[in-house]
C-alpha cells in the first residue's frame, strides 16, 4: 500500500533542528504543500549551500542563531528534531497557548502503511534493527529501514514506498515526543542510565523509551530482555505484563544457551518456542557466539517470529552478521597484548558489558564529554577486572573521582599519548579495551573518528616495536 502524502494546503509548521531528521521533515511538508518555517541554533551562514539550497526550495521562513516563542508563535504545530531538548524555554509559551509540538515519530504515527517493528534499549539498537531489517529481506520481504540508526523517518514519508514492513531504531528522544505511535512490535533490549543531562534523571529516561508499549499488550507485541533488572522493574511499574521474554530463564520464549571456554569458539544455542515446538538457532563458531550476539539474536527472532519465516533462511543470516565496527572490535594483539575499540559504549552499562565480555585483566581508556551518568556504576566491573585506568577527555576528573581507589590512573592529554600509557602498563595476557563511558564530541567529530584514532595510535605502536623502537 503507499503512503498517501497528507493534504496541508494553508497550515504553517515550524521545524526546529535543521539536521538530517529535520531536513527530512521539511521536504516532506513542502511536499504537502504545509507552509514551513524553520529554527535552527545554526546562523544562516553556517549552513552548507546544499543546505540553504533545500531551505530556499522547501522552507518559507528561517530563524538562525536559537530558536525564539515569537518566531515559532506563527505555527500551528510544531515538529522537533531528536537533537532538541523540548524543555528548551522558547517552547513553554507555545505549550501553554496549546501548540501542538511533536517529534518526527508523532508527525509520522498515522501515516504508516505497514507493521511497524521499532526497536529501543540503551545498547544494542542498531545491531538488532539491522539484523531484523537482514532476515527479513533474507526472506523476500521488501524492508524500510530507519529511525536513529541513520535514514530519517521523514524518508519514508517521503517516499510513499510500498513496503511489507517497517524496521525502526529508536532512541528516547525520538519516542518521548512521539504522539499516538504505537508499534505492531516493540523490542526492549536493555535499560541502563544514558543522556541524563537531557533526561534529568533514570526515571524520565525509562519513561521516554516505554512510551512505545504505550498501546498495551493488545495493540502491541512487546519483546523484553528477562535478565534486565531496570526493564524488568520500569514494565512492572508501567504495569505491562504480557510480553515476549528472551533471556536465559527456561520460561522465556527465546531461551539463550552458553557452555564451553569463553571467545568465539564457544557454543551458543537460541531456542525459540512457538505454538508448543521448539527450533533450535545454532550459533556456535559464529561472530555472534558470545553473550551480546545471543541476546540480540534472540530478540531479532522473537520481533519477527509472527511472519513464520523458515528457520533454514534465517540461521545463516545470524550466523553470517557481523556487528558494526567499534563495538568491542579486536584490532591488533602485539606482545601478547590484545588492543579492543568498543568506542561505541558511550554509557556505563555497555562499558561494563564491555569489561565483563572480554574478561581477564584490563587496562581501560575511558572519557570523553559527560553525559550526565554515574561513573560509580562502574566500580564493581572495575574491582574486578581493571588493572589500570587511562581517563581522557572533559569527563577524565568526575571518572577519576567515582574510581580513584580501584586501579592506578594517569590522565594523558590525547589519544596517541593514552595509548602509549596503556601499552606501557599491559603485560602479555592484558587486554587494552577504548570502552569511554562518553560521547566523543569534546575531542573528536564522532565515536567512529575516536576509534579510528585509537586504531591508528595501536598501529603506530605496533610499527614501533617492529622497527625496534621501544
Ligand atoms: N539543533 C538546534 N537546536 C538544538 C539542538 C540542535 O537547532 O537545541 C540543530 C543543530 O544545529 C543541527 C540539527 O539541530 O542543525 C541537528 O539535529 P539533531 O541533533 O536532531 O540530529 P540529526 O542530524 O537530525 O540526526 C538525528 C539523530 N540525532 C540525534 O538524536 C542527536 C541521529 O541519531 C539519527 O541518526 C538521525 O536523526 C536520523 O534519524 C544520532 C544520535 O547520536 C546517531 N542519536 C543518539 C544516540 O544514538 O545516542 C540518540
Amino acid at each position: 500500500m503507499r503512503t498517501k502524502k497528507a493534504n496541508m494546503q494553508g497550515s504553517t509548521t515550524a521545524v526546529v533542528g535543521f539536521g538530517r531528521a529535520g531536513q527530512a521533515v521539511c521536504r516532506y511538508l513542502a511536499a504537502c504543500g504545509a507552509r514551513v518555517l524553520v529554527s535552527d541554533m545554526r546562523r544562516l551562514d553556517e549552513l552548507s549551500d546544499a543546505e540553504r539550497e533545500l531551505l530556499e526550495r522547501c522552507s518559507d521562513g528561517f530563524e538562525g542563531g536559537g530558536h525564539s516563542t515569537e518566531y515559532l508563535s506563527a505555527a500551528e504545530k510544531v515538529i522537533l528534531s531528536p537533537g532538541v531538548d523540548y524543555r528548551h524555554p522558547a517552547l513553554e509559551q507555545l505549550r501553554r497557548n496549546k501548540i501542538e509540538i511533536l517529534g518526527e515519530l508523532g508527525l509520522a504515527a498515522d501515516k504508516f502503511r505497514a507493521p511497524v517493528i521499532a526497536v529501543t534499549g540503551t545498547n544494542g539498537k542498531t545491531t538488532v534493527t539491522e539484523l531484523i531489517g537482514s532476515m527479513l529481506q533474507a526472506a523476500g520481504k521488501s524492508v524500510f529501514v530507519g529511525g536513529n540508526i541513520g535514514t530519517p523517518i521523514g524518508e519514508y514519508l517521503l517516499a510513499q514506498q510500498d513496503c511489507d514492513v517497517i524496521v525502526l531504531e529508536l532512541s528516547s528522544f525520538q519516542l518521548e515526543l512521539s504522539g499516538d505511535f504505537v508499534p505492531e512490535v516493540g523490542v526492549l533490549l536493555n535499560i541502563s542510565p544514558d543522556h541524563l543531562d537531557r533526561h534529568q534523571n533514570l526515571d524520565n529516561y525509562a519513561a521516554a523509551k516505554l512510551r512505545m508499549f504505550q498501546g498495551g499488550p493488545e495493540n502491541t507485541r512487546c519483546v523484553v530482555n528477562d535478565d534486565d533488572q531496570l526493564c524488568k522493574r520500569y514494565l512492572e511499574e508501567a504495569g505491562i505484563k504480557r510480553c515476549a521474554r528472551f533471556g536465559f530463564n527456561q520460561a522465556c520464549e527465546a531461551v539463550i544457551e552458553q557452555t564451553g571456554p569463553a571467545g568465539v569458539s564457544k557454543e551458543a544455542r537460541i531456542s525459540l518456542f512457538r505454538n508448543g515446538a521448539r527450533q533450535v538457532f545454532d550459533l556456535s563458531n559464529s561472530p555472534m557466539a558470545n553473550l551480546s550476539g545471543l541476546l540480540n539474536g534472540a530478540a531479532a527472532l522473537l520481533a519477527i517470529s509472527r511472519f513464520n519465516l523458515e528457520q533454514s533462511v534465517l540461521e545463516p543470516v545470524l550466523r553470517s552478521f557481523v556487528p558494526g565496527s567499534h563495538r568491542l572490535q579486536k584490532v591488533a594483539e602485539i606482545d601478547g597484548v590484545v588492543y579492543i575499540d568498543d568506542s561505541k559504549a558511550t554509557n556505563t552499562g555497555a562499558v561494563i558489558n564491555g569489561i565483563t565480555q572480554v574478561g581477564g585483566r584490563v587496562i581501560l581508556i575511558a572519557g570523553g564529554r559527560d553525559k550526565g551518568d554515574d561513573y560509580r556504576l562502574l566500580r564493581n566491573a572495575v574491582a574486578a577486572h581493571v588493572k589500570h585506568l587511562i581517563l581522557i577527555g572533559e569527563a577524565a576528573d568526575k571518572l577519576g573521582q567515582a574510581l580513584a581507589d580501584l586501579a592506578p590512573i594517569d590522565y594523558p592529554s590525547s589519544m596517541a599519548e593514552a595509548v602509549v600509557r596503556a601499552a606501557a602498563a599491559a603485560k602479555p595476557g592484558d587486554t587494552v579495551l577504548l570502552s569511554p563511558a562518553c560521547a566523543s564530541f569534546d575531542m573528536f567529530e564522532n565515536y567512529q573518528q575516536r576509534g579510528v584514532s585509537f586504531s591508528n595510535e595501536v598501529q603506530h605502536i605496533a610499527e614501533r616495536l617492529s622497527a625496534g623502537v621501544h
